[in-house]
């Protein structure tokens, strides 16, 4: 039984317990139809109290029935019985109350809260819109402007804010069980308001919706969810409740059987498998209580930052004063910027900066649990600096380094405990993005490499476990996305197209303009690194870019022209120059978006299988967190994996061996079709 009914004198207590989060599952739809039938029929029963055990009030529909057809009783069905139930039901809310979760909430006649709760429909982060009345009931509640922004966006809102906004009724402070029977018994010596089924949707004057479906477009990109929501509410404020509820239901089973909503739910399964790694089952992480950063310039202060987050007092070390004072400041003002985004208070910024130390003095780190190396590039500094750390660190401290693109196993070599070394790389701004890639060594022991991705969880960061190879996962197919990138303009592409058919596919940026924006200067510097190592990488265009300290938008020009004070990217006659030399002794295309699609993300797929081939990522899955978490590819495509199993695998070698005919990418790998178990 997922329910259990007890009794406070007249008012009963339904309480579910359905482990981990108390998704609607068929069995508890079913056990709360019951309880609902069973209560109705209680003459002495006045109100019902809905309460969860666990961690949360109902996170929702059970995302794993989505792939099968749906069973009786269904949700609508389950939440219109609790809404026209005999006796008033109150929704008595911790945790969140999510997607379905919350329309059962808007079903009960009344919605209290603890402080922590939030409550709201994030139907649309996978791929669906609500499905059970959530479109229709809500603008009833609060008004369609409030209802379109909360199911096109799926941000929840947290209890302080709900209660303003009229979501919930009250915020229960203490005993949210007590406080719920109390709201009760005081609701049932006043008149009840209507359920929300029989009230109407306050109006919006007519230009609501067409400024509303513009802005919801230009965020949803290719995106059909949030636009498909718009249109749910907009229905439930012109049409009558059954049916809009009729519109709502068409919808979300349209969507549910769509591939943007199996993409998202892949991902969504993918990120919460990404922080329990099988592998890891059992192994206990260390403890980490506090931090220290080794360097702080931008990936040094931006990793700060991102420890400063999950409230750990941080000592970050420089080499003298000048250079401390400067990564000071670099944290201040990624703080600052926090602050001015209106995402912490500037009593939070206070407190966090409070809990920073700045020191050059290494022995301060006697006592602390784990120190993250963020200095420069260069396998002789930062072995140096190890070497420093494991003279100083107890024995039991995690030191990690935060390479890029060296080897981790040159880097520890020589330090005492071996053992407690790991590699965790951040990716830039690193108190943004979500993407860690954590990097064992041979030596690593399980529960270095466990504290890893318990320091992910701590700072709500997806951890990818990566191999030791160059550029681990990320690096090693961006550097294949940039090469097939220069392909295309040696056989007759302009950059403008590259970069527009890669924004059309899904990414933020084009690769020429993501290189502009980052420098073309760190790729060089890669490059020199790989000559010097005997390898020959592929980069002619760039190359004579760098030489002519064309290094992107800081130099004011690098694959396009920038205007002073200007990020627009203008067409360049010099680079078209460079790209016509360069390309004129190969055979010239007319390439259409579909083609440049195909000629760079095809490749980055066969890397990918060499990748899984050569053990460097354990999981197809961690290859498509890598990619959205880490460059931007579209989370609606499910990443890059994903989004070539849904294309086809025999398809995608043959357009491959047409790529390599014409020398234009590697013929696919031996693994290649072999990933899908
Ligand atoms: C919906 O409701 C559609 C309706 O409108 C219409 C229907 C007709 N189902 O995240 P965690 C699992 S759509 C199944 O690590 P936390 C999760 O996989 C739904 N399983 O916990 C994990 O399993 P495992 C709308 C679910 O404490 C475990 O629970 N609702 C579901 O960090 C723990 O998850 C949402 O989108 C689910 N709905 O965070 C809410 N949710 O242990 C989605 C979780 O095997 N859920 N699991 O790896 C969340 O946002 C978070 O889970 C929550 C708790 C904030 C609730």
């Amino acid at each position: 039984m997922t329910v259990t009914i007890e009794r406070a004198g007249d008012v009963a207590i339904v309480t579910i317990d359905n482990p981990p989060v108390n998704a609607l599952s068929q069995a508890l739809r079913q056990d709360l139809w019951n309880a609902a039938e069973t209560l109705d029929a209680d003459p002495s029963v006045r109100a019902v109290v809905l309460i969860c055990e666990g961690r949360t009030f109902i996170a929702g529909a059970d995302v794993n029935e989505f792939g099968k057809p749906p069973t009786p009783p269904h949700l609508p069905d389950l939440v219109a019985r609790i809404e026209t139930a005999a006796k008033p039901w109150v929704a008595a809310i911790h945790g969140s109350a999510l997607g379905g979760g919350f329309e059962v909430a808007l079903g009960c006649r009344f919605r209290v809260a603890v402080p922590s709760a939030s409550v709201g429909l994030p139907e649309v982060r996978l791929g669906i819109v609500p499905g059970a009345g959530g479109t229709v009931r809500l603008p009833r509640l609060v008004g369609p402007a409030l209802a379109a922004e909360m199911v096109t966006t799926g941000t929840p809102v947290a209890a302080p804010r709900a209660r303003s906004q009229g979501l919930i009724d009250a915020v229960v402070e203490g005993d949210l069980e007590k406080g719920a029977i109390d709201f009760a018994r005081a609701a049932l010596d006043q008149s009840l308001p209507l359920p929300l089924r029989q009230r109407g949707v306050p109006a919006v004057d007519a230009a609501f919706w067409e400024t509303s479906t513009t802005a919801v477009a230009g965020r949803a990109k290719r995106e059909d969810a949030p636009l498909r929501a718009l249109a749910c509410v907009r229905t439930a404020a012109e049409a009558d409740f059954e049916a809009a509820m009729a519109f709502e239901r068409q919808t979300f089973l349209e969507l549910r059987g769509s591939s943007q909503a199996s993409a998202l739910r892949h991902v969504f399964f993918a990120e919460r498998a990404a922080l329990r790694p099988p592998e890891l089952g059992g192994v206990e992480p260390r403890r980490i209580r506090s931090a220290a950063v080794i360097g702080g310039g931008t990936m040094g202060a931006g990793i700060a930052a991102a420890l400063c987050d999950a409230r750990l007092p941080v000592t970050l070390v420089e080499r003298d004063e000048v250079a401390l004072e400067r990564g000071l400041s670099n944290l201040r003002s990624i703080i600052d910027g926090l602050v001015k985004r209106g995402k912490i208070s500037s009593e939070a910024a206070a407190e966090r900066l409070s809990a920073v130390t700045g020191t050059t003095h290494y022995g301060l780190l006697a006592g602390v649990d784990l120190v993250i190396e963020a200095v420069f590039e260069d396998i002789d500094v930062k072995r140096d600096v190890f070497s420093r750390l494991s003279a100083v660190c107890r024995a039991d401290a995690v030191l990690a380094t935060n390479t890029s693109y060296l080897d981790p196993e040159e880097i520890a070599a020589g330090i005492k405990h071996p053992e407690r070394f790991v590699g965790l790389h951040f990716f830039s701004p690193a108190h943004v993005m979500k993407l860690l890639e954590i990097v064992p060594t041979a030596q690593t022991t399980p529960a270095t490499l466990a504290t890893g991705f318990a320091l992910a969880r701590m700072l709500n960061k997806i951890p990818v476990r990566a191999g030791i190879c160059d550029g681990f996962i990320g690096n090693r197919i961006l550097k294949i996305t940039r090469a097939q990138a220069e392909r295309l303009l040696l056989a007759g592409a302009t950059p403008q197209a590259v970069d527009a058919a890669m924004r059309a596919f899904g990414l933020p940026m084009g690769p020429f303009e993501a290189q502009d924006l980052g420098g073309l200067d760190i790729a060089a510097f890669q490059r020199r690194a790989a000559r010097a190592r005997g390898e020959t990488p592929f980069a002619p265009i760039a190359e004579r870019l760098c030489a002519l300290e064309r290094l992107g938008q800081k130099s004011g020009g690098g694959w396009y022209d920038y205007a002073k004070g200007d990020r627009t990217p203008q067409p360049s006659e010099i680079v078209a120059g460079i790209i016509a030399e360069e390309g004129s002794a190969r055979p010239q295309r007319q390439w259409d978006e579909a083609g440049i699609i195909d000629c760079i993300v095809l490749p980055m797929v066969n890397e990918a299988a060499k990748i899984l081939q050569d053990k460097v990522a354990l999981r197809a899955a961690d290859i498509d967190l890598v990619e959205i978490h880490g460059y931007g590819f579209p989370r609606w495509r499910g990443g890059l994996m994903h989004y070539a199993e849904e294309r086809g695998l025999t398809e995608i070698a043959v357009r491959l061996n047409e790529l390599a005919a014409d020398g234009l990418a590697e013929p696919p790998c031996n693994q290649f079709e072999r990933w899908v178990e």
